[in-house]
This record gives C-alpha cells, structure tokens and sequence, in this order.
C-alpha cells in the first residue's frame, strides 16, 4: 500500500504543474459518461496510469476517463478506481479541484472497498488517506507532504452542500434542503467535489448532497470513482454516507461507470435525510 500513496504524491506533483502550466481547452473525446474530457483530464490521467503500471502489488486500475479496466498484474492484490482531475472545469475559474482515488480488494463494489485517498489541488495542496487507522491529512510544505491532522467529523456542522439542478429537486429534497436553511446552516458550494467534501470533513461536519432528480433519476456522481472512496473517508470519519435509504458502500454496482444519488455527512444531518426519504422509495 506504501508504493500506492507513494506513487499517488509523485503523480500528485505533476498533476499540480499540469494544473498550474496546461491548457484548459476542451479536447475532441468524450468519457463513458458523455463528459467532454478537457486536455488537463487526458493529461492527468496518462500520468497517474504510468504511476501504477510500475508497482507489482496492482492488479488492475480503472478510470473515470476510460471506458474499461485495465489489467496491471496478475498476482497483485489492489484494485484501484481513479477521477484523476475531479472538477477540471473550475480550472478556468481558478477553484480548487481535486483527485480522487479508490483501493478496492477482490472486485470493485462498495463492499470491497479498503482505502480511499483523495487530494485537493487549491491555494495549498492536500493529501487525505483513509484506512483502517483513520483519516489523516497531509500538506506539501517544502516539497514535500507532511502530516498535519486527524479528521474526525462531530455529530452535527453547519454547512450545507447543495448539489445538482435545483429545478429538477423532488419537492421532499427541496424541503429537507430549506429545513437546514431554516435551522441556520450555510450554504458552501463551489461545484467540485473534492473541495466541498474536504471542506466540511475540515471544518467538522455538515451535509453534501447529490440527489436523484426528475432528469437524473440516478444521479451523476460516479460510484467507484467518487461517490465510494467519499462514503470510505466519511464512514472512517466518523460520519455517514448513504444513497438516501441505505449505507452507499452495500449498493450494487452494475457497471464501472454506474452513477448513484449520495449523501455524505455528520450524523445528524444524515439522519435528517433518512428520515425525510424513508416515505419516498
Ligand atoms: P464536474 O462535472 O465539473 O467535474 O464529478 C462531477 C462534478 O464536477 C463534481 O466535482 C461536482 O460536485 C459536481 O459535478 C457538480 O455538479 P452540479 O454542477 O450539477 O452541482
């Protein structure tokens, strides 16, 4: 596992001066979901494929930027499911935006899923590792990361991550939403998952929301490329992370590119949506 978040760091640094120098221009490709990919996606994600294909214990990898597996080595035991540049759009707008990884043992379900690392690429860059000890944060201080933090959610925060388009919320979702207005909670969304998750894990607590709605029924997150290594860091966080009915980690995955509504927070505010949903299955 040490040469896999190694690796992770090394391709941290090149994504970072790919952020920092690339082109943001659209590219001529779209991925499986219909995105079209920007050059920095294809960039990325050819840095973080070479990064893997040189360490024995990866059996296989997958990309959210590529239509299939991609079988590394047979007798090694890691699975690995990658976004390798989550909200590449807000490039252009100078937010911050991340990449998102998910170790999995045996076969790629929420079930199976035994690490998660994320990192954040914003005015610092972070590295969050999520396992069996915890969750603890990194930070690059003089070039290199060096650990800062445990992250441990509170029962209850105080932010509110809205996702998705309001205009196709169910009337149930929306009112759930301005419960917690109502309650006090501020709204922080800046449209890049990593940012926003790491924000609330940060600050100790709160509720991200990616619903199904009329014109997505199944939301748009992507299940093993970010919905399941978020719902890892949030369970070892001591939160939760739930498809509106049941812990996100036992649905079923069909296929690798399988999106799924998600909700990731402190107790309370999880609670909150499993009560409001519960009458709408
Ligand atoms: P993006 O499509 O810009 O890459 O992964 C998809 C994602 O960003 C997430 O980072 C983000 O949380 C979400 O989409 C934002 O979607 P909405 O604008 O629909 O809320």
């Amino acid at each position: 596992m040490q040469d896999i978040i190694d690796a992770i760091k090394k391709a941290s640094f090149e994504i970072q001066d790919i952020i920092q120098k690339g082109d943001t221009s659209k590219s001529d490709n779209q991925n499986s979901t219909g995105d079209t990919q920007l050059k920095l996606d294809i960039q990325s994600d050819v840095v973080i494929e070479k990064a893997f294909k040189q360490i024995s214990s990866v059996k296989k990898i997958v990309s959210e930027e590529q239509e299939n597996i991609i079988d590394i080595n047979e007798d090694g035991k890691y699975l690995i499911a990658y976004d390798p540049l989550d909200g590449s759009s807000l490039v252009d707008v100078n937010l911050s935006v991340g990449s998102i990884y998910g170790i999995y043992e045996n076969d790629f379900t929420g079930a199976n899923i035994i690490a998660s690392i994320y990192v954040v690429f914003g005015p610092r860059v972070e590295m969050v590792i999520a396992n069996n000890d915890g969750v603890k944060m990194y930070r690059v201080l003089d070039g290199e990361f060096k650990y800062i933090q445990d992250i441990k959610l509170n029962e209850k925060g105080k932010l509110n991550a809205p996702g998705s388009t309001q205009q196709c919320w169910y009337p149930y979702h929306k009112e759930m939403i301005d419960r917690l207005f109502n309650e006090g909670y501020r709204l922080r969304y800046s449209g890049g998952m990593v940012p926003d998750l790491h924000q609330i894990l940060i600050k100790g607590g709160g509720l991200f929301s990616y619903p199904g709605t009329t014109d997505l029924p199944k939301g748009k997150l992507r299940q093993l490329f970010e919905v399941f290594p978020f719902a890892y860091t949030y369970k070892m966080a001591g939160g939760q992370a739930i498809n509106g009915f049941e812990d996100v980690l036992n649905i079923t995955t069909e296929h690798i590119h399988d999106t799924s509504p998600c909700f990731f927070g402190s107790n309370y505010e999880i609670n909150k949506v499993l009560e409001t949903y519960k009458n709408h299955a």
